[in-house]
């Protein structure tokens, strides 16, 4: 799935304001740690800009503990939203499907079950230089991706919640 032509690493963050008062869960996987604490910084920093503080950061061991850290944070640390951030590189056994497909339903059920955004912030790269590039390299950082999405979706909850049909507009 290519990426080109939406690159929200330069999003507008005039149109992520009001947010101070959110919380905001990250789950951070330890595999591929240079590439995942790079997507968590990434996030840290759109989430600062906007002035949110309230921020929950958890390591977990791999991309296949994201899931249930996730709905920890939504039920456990009452989180408006929760930023998944796992790397999973291919090697040469079937593990990089099934921990791939894993995270990838896990995080979506977790959303669904608790009715609050959880952000898919997974790289699933081929190699370690696809993901040097979107971890802050020349494809951006997907991690600031992730928070401008978290963001634009809570807001979205706000405005639905409120009775406005506008929207965030981003
Ligand atoms: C086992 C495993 C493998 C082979 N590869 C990755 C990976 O590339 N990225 C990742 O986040 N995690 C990997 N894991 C670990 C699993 O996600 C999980 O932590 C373990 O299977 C324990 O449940």
């Amino acid at each position: 799935m290519a990426t080109e032509g939406h690159d929200l690493s330069a999003y507008d963050a005039a149109r992520l304001t009001d947010c101070a008062s959110f919380r905001i869960g990250i789950a951070v996987a330890e595999w591929n740690s240079e590439i995942t604490y790079a997507l968590r910084d990434g996030a840290l920093a759109v989430l600062e800009k906007s002035g949110v503080t309230d921020v929950h950061v958890h390591d977990v061991p791999g991309s296949f503990e994201l899931p249930l850290a996730s709905q920890w944070l939504l039920k456990h640390k009452g989180c408006d939203a929760v930023i998944a951030i796992g790397s999973v590189i291919r090697g040469e056994t079937a593990h990089f499907d099934f921990v791939c497909q894993s995270a990838a339903q896990g995080i979506l059920r977790a959303g669904m079950d608790s009715d609050r955004p959880v952000v898919f912030c997974v790289l699933t790269d081929d190699n370690i230089d696809q993901s040097r590039a979107r971890s802050g390299g020349q494809h951006g950082n997907k991690g600031v991706e992730a928070a401008v999405a978290a963001l634009q979706m809570v807001l979205l909850r706000r405005d639905l919640d409120s009775g406005s049909n506008w929207g965030t507009g981003l």
